[in-house]
Order: structure tokens, then sequence, then C-alpha cells
């Protein structure tokens, strides 16, 4: 059951689009003793699941989590902020069993028991928001009832579920050219090779550098007869130029972001001085979006939209004051004090709370000051990108992921994870977040495979893949200047990757059946064990372990030099570890705390009692996957029936009951 609870004027984030009537009565579960802010008395058998992106564990409990989005390039434990605003959450334990959500487009602090380890406390900036509660007696139902109140998660083309390279460097067609021809010569399957800030001309969206590409369409279309697609980058900031036709007609029909006095606001970004598209306003919205028909015009069927926190390397304003500063410091003698001021300064020109406190936008002819629905930024260049596809491609899906997003923006595009590192607790951290982000509605979502920033090595990457593969969005990206990570630059290792990135495409028949049912269901891709098995204490407070679908448990190696790792199983399951395309070894694993070996080149899965797992053969891309003639490995004595979902792959309504065909042994 759900309760909609109104304090104040909220403005409409459009997280949810039909409204139940509000509720009279007082909020349950919370005190609500000081305005706009919300506590409660955890017990010690609570969990508290949910906030989507936030650094931490499955169960939140134990530090203060902030809605703000942030371009937060650390993931730390110590972050309260990444690119997201995720405001649901699940209290579960042996006396209550709610899911809450908080909507509002501004800052939203959770104290989950940091302040007093028992108690959990809300607080809102705006004074006015909206409260949802949603009472059911499990997990499950209560996701689903929050999934429902927020509608149907964003489905991306099935091609979007092959893997995908990226790497921020790649400049020219040769570049990428070159990375398919690697891919392809070395037997490694490939359906999508990313595009960069670097594709464009001096960072302007919507161009393309005619130098290092000369003909894009023909690249394009060259690229896709090879089953490769291209998928670019767009960015949130447009540059300031005369005669570029973005930025001119962007100014004159005021379709960006104003300062106090009715001037474009002006912020530095990449390509030097831009504007910011002011997105909440529903005509600059379509405006923006048909752009996106540039590249859609010469076959472009993908996007990545960045940057759209919306990050600010400065505003021009508060470069001035710097300039200013830095001059009358020139007379100072500069001792500790002074340096370390003239460091903060430079270190705070960049996504200043201020300079989101100095900007407008205008939605029915109101003026709204940005830092108070800041968090609907993202959410809606997700959704101008989105709504102009429907027009521009009516019948086929395209794929579209953000880096910034809302509870909202799940209906438009999937996210990734953003700039995580190179590091091993990075493989843990993107494993929890994967359910999180389900709760959230963020069903088409992946981490950046090998790690984003620093270097990889060999074992940290295939540790990785080994975790990616079951991600519905997998890439493998990394920053300039990094170590080269592409699977084919580990000479020793290709058969090892190979085995690896094939399994994905046997896999992906379930992998694709398991996305679809959660996204047409409202249910979890990616669950906690606690979601199934909620009364086994040590299954609730299981956080390095979770279940892909309903059929398989995974439980991916996370530290290096480990020959395996300790597995819970609440009941007994098959062992299924997979080497190479021709063999697999299964074993069964009794119920209880196990030690379970797993070599660095082998992916392990548990089958669940009862369950099938459907396996496609090896496929250079996911348009040659045979969906029909699939093998199987089951646990089930008694036999056992499994859903497999099929469609065209890119039909933009598709139907669950007409899609499923059963299989059993
Ligand atoms: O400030 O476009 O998260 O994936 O490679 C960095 C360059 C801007 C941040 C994205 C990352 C991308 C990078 N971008």
């Amino acid at each position: 059951m759900i309760k909609r609870f109104v304090f104040g004027k909220a403005f409409d984030t459009e997280a949810v689009k039909d409204k139940p009537e509000a509720c009279k009565e007082k909020i349950p579960y919370f005190e609500n003793a000081e305005t706009s802010s919300f506590s409660l008395e955890m017990d010690s058998s609570d969990i508290v699941y949910g906030l989507g992106e936030n650094v931490r564990g499955i169960n939140k409990r134990g530090f203060i989590y902030e809605s703000f989005c942030t371009d937060q390039p650390e993931h730390n434990e110590n972050k309260s902020s990444l690119y997201a605003a995720h405001n649901f959450f699940i209290v579960s334990g042996n006396k209550k069993n709610f899911g809450a959500f908080f909507d509002t487009p501004g800052k939203v602090t959770f104290d989950i028991g940091a302040s007093s380890y028992s108690t959990l406390k809300v607080s809102i900036e705006n004074t006015g928001y909206e409260i949802y509660i949603i009472e059911n007696p499990t997990l499950e139902l209560i996701i689903k009832e929050f999934r429902n109140l927020i509608g149907q998660s964003y489905i991306p083309p099935r091609w979007a579920f092959g893997i995908g390279q990226s790497r921020w460097g790649y400049t020219c067609e040769e570049d990428i050219r070159k990375i398919a021809e690697n891919y392809r010569k070395n037997k490694l399957p490939l359906d999508m090779v990313y595009l960069d800030i670097d594709y464009m001309e001096k960072f302007k969206d919507f161009t393309v550098n005619k130098k290092s590409f000369p003909d894009f369409k023909n690249f394009v279309s060259d690229m896709k007869k090879n089953s490769v697609r291209i998928v670019p980058i767009i960015d949130a900031g447009i540059k300031m130029e005369d005669g570029f036709e973005l930025y001119e007609e962007g100014k004159e029909n005021n379709y960006f972001c104003k300062d106090k006095d009715g001037n474009d606001f002006i912020v530095g970004v990449w390509p030097g001085k831009c504007c910011l598209p002011d997105f909440l306003n529903p005509e600059a919205r379509e405006w923006f979006g048909m752009k996106y028909k540039f590249l859609t015009d010469q076959g472009i069927e993908g996007f990545w939209n960045d940057m759209n926190e919306p990050a600010l390397f400065y505003s021009e304003k508060n470069l001035e004051k710097v300039f200013d500063q830095v001059k009358e410091m020139k007379k100072l003698n500069i001792g500790l004090k002074e340096s370390f001021a003239l460091k903060d300064t430079i270190l705070n020109l960049a996504n200043n709370t201020d300079d989101y406190k100095s900007f407008y936008h205008c939605k029915d002819g109101k003026k709204i000051r940005h830092y108070d629905v800041h968090n609907l930024y993202g959410y809606n260049m997700t959704r101008a990108a989105s709504e102009a596809f429907e027009k521009i491609s009516p019948e086929k899906r395209i794929l579209i992921f953000s880096r910034s997003s809302c509870i909202g923006s799940h209906r438009y595009g999937g996210i990734w994870m953003g700039d995580n590192m190179s590091r091993w607790q990075h493989i843990l951290l993107n494993l929890k977040m994967l359910p999180s982000l389900n709760m959230c509605g963020f069903l088409y979502t992946g981490a950046d495979l090998g790690g984003f920033g620093e270097n990889t090595t060999e074992d940290l990457l295939l540790r990785w893949y080994a975790l990616g593969i079951f991600m519905p969005l997998l890439r493998n990206h990394s920053a300039l200047g990094t170590r080269e990570q592409e699977p084919f630059r580990f000479k020793n290792s290709i058969e090892k990757f190979r085995n690896i990135l094939n399994l994905r495409y046997r896999l992906l028949p379930y992998i694709y059946s398991e996305f679809m049912k959660a996204a047409l269901q409202g249910t979890m891709y990616a669950s906690p064990l606690g979601f199934i098995w909620s009364k086994d204490e040590d299954a609730r407070r299981t956080e390095d372990q979770i279940m892909i679908g309903e059929s398989i448990m995974i439980a991916p190696v996370y530290e290096q030099n480990a020959t395996g790792r300790h597995i819970y199983l609440p009941e007994e399951m098959k062992l299924v570890k997979f080497k190479d395309s021709e063999s697999y070894e299964e074993k069964i694993i009794p119920a209880g705390h196990n030690f379970v070996h797993i070599a660095l080149d082998e992916v392990a899965v548990f089958i669940r009692k009862g369950h099938i797992l459907p396996l496609a053969d090896n496929a250079e891309s996911v348009e040659k996957i045979d969906f029909e003639n699939l093998t199987t490995i089951s646990f089930a004595e008694k036999g056992a029936r499994y859903e497999l979902y099929t469609d065209d792959g890119e039909c933009r309504n598709p139907s669950l009951r007409e899609n499923l065909r059963s299989i059993s042994v």
C-alpha cells in the first residue's frame, strides 16, 4: 500500500506521473519534530536498503549520504554524494518493513545511523516536498509497488547488451577502426565502440571533427557492417562561439540558464566558456533533443550524456574574483595560511555551491533558482534526448545513458556508475551499487570495467570482467593518460579474456530475459540475498554476493592474488565454473559457509535449486546470437521450468506475455 504525504508547495519533479490522493493523517514511522526533518529509531535488526548510486554497503547504515548531484571522481568511503539523487530507501527488520521516497529536487541529507547508531534522520532543504510511504509484507512487493509508482524503467536495444570498448583518447577514425579490427582479429566479441569528447570539433556538441573523421557517415556504416555500433558522447555545456549555430540558436531563443539579471550564465567546461541549456524549460528540451538528429542522420543509434550534474570547472564570475584575489596576494609575503587560502580558492572554483545558487531556470514563465532544483538537471538532459528519440526513431529503441540522474530519469535512459578507479575495492563497490540502483529503477547500468582513473593490471581487469559480464551495461572505459586496457593489449592472456567475454554472449539470452522481466514487471534484476532469504540472518548480512535474475547467484573475487573466496550459501546450490566455451566443471555445494576456489581464468556461478540457466553458443556480436538453439545447465532433480524472453530486440513497446517461451528440463 502506498501513501502520499504533501508538505508545502513542492516543485513537481515528475518522478511520479499518476499521483495518488494525498493523505491527511500524520506520516507513519517518522517523528517530524523539526521543520523538514524526519527521524525514526532503528532497532538492531533493521537493515536500510536503497539510495541507488552511492558509496559503501548494500546496507546503508552507519554513514551520512547526501543527494546533491556532483562530479565526484573520488569514489571513496568518505564521499557523501556521487552523480545522482536517488531518494528512496527501505527499512527492513523484525518490527518494520517499509519503503520511503522523498520526492524533492533539492538537497537531501540521509543520516542513516551515523550521528547516532540507532537514529535515521532525513533532512530536506526545500520547504515544499512530497513523501511516499510504501508498506508491504515483502521486500519484493515494496519494490514492485514503488517501481509501479515511478513508471517503467528504460529499455535499450538488445545490441546494447553486447560488449563496449571505450577510452578517452581515441581521436580519429583510424584509432576506432584499429580497435574493432583488433577485437575481431583476436576473436573477441564486440558490439560497440564509444567516442569520447575527442571526436568533436573543439568540444562542440553535435559537431564531428572533419579532419579526424573525413566521412563520418560512411565510417559509421562501415563499422555497422561489421556489427559494431559507434556511440558518441554528448556534454551538457554548449560552447560560446559566435557563428556556432547551436550557441546562436540557444542565445536567440533564451534556451540557456540565466544569471540574476537575465543574462546568459557563463561557465567554464571543456570547450572553455559555455552556456548551459535550460533543460527544465520544455521548449529548450525539445530544441536540444532534436539536435541529436544530426548524429542519428549519420547512422548513430546510441549516445552517452556526460557532465550533466552539471559539472562546472568555474563560473566567469568566480574566476574574476580569483584573479583579483591573486593580484592582491602578490603584495603579500605568502606564508602557510596564505598559501592554503590560495590553494582553496582555486580548488573551490569547480562545482561551487555559490555558482549553483546564482543561475536560474525558466518554467511556465517563472524564474527558478538552479540550486533548489539542482538534481533535475541531468534527469532532464536525458529526458530531452529520450523524448526526441521517440520522434526521430518511432519504431526502434535508441541507446542512451547518462552520468547524472535522479529518480524519474530511470524512465528515459540508463546510467553508468561514473569515474571509478583501477582499484580492487572498486569491484566490490560496483557490485554493491548494482542492486541499490535496481531498487531505484535504474536497470540499464554498469561500471567502467578495468577502472576509469589510474593504471589497471591484467588480473584486476579479468576479475572485474567476471562481475561485469553480469551487468546490463558492459563497457571497458579508461581515462586519458592511463594505461591502455583493451583486452587485446594483454598479449599473454588473450585466451583468458576471450573465454570470459564469450561467456557474456553465451549468457545473453538469460541476461536479456531477466532484464526484460525486471523492466516489465518492476522487479529486481540484481538482488541482495536478503531480498530472497529474508529470514536468514547470514544471508541478510551478505554484502559481496548477489543474485542475478532468478536462477543464479554470483560471488566475484575482489582481492588481488586470491585463489578463491569465502561464500555463504543460504541453501544448497550447484556451483558451475566456466573456463572455456567447451567445458565447465560442476559441483553441488552444501548450504552454509564455504571456501570456493576460483582461478583467475574462471567465472563461477551458483545455480539455485529448481532452476535452469539457458546458454547460447559463442557469437561475435549480439546480432549473431542464435536465440533458438539453446543448451541448459540446471540444478533440478525434480525438473524445472524457465521462462525465456525473446523479442526482435528493438521494438519500442515490448510485451512480456507475447514474448515468453518456456524451457523445461
Ligand atoms: O571531466 O569526457 O565521466 O567517462 O571519459 C572528465 C571525458 C569528463 C567524465 C566522464 C568520463 C569521460 C570524461 N568526462
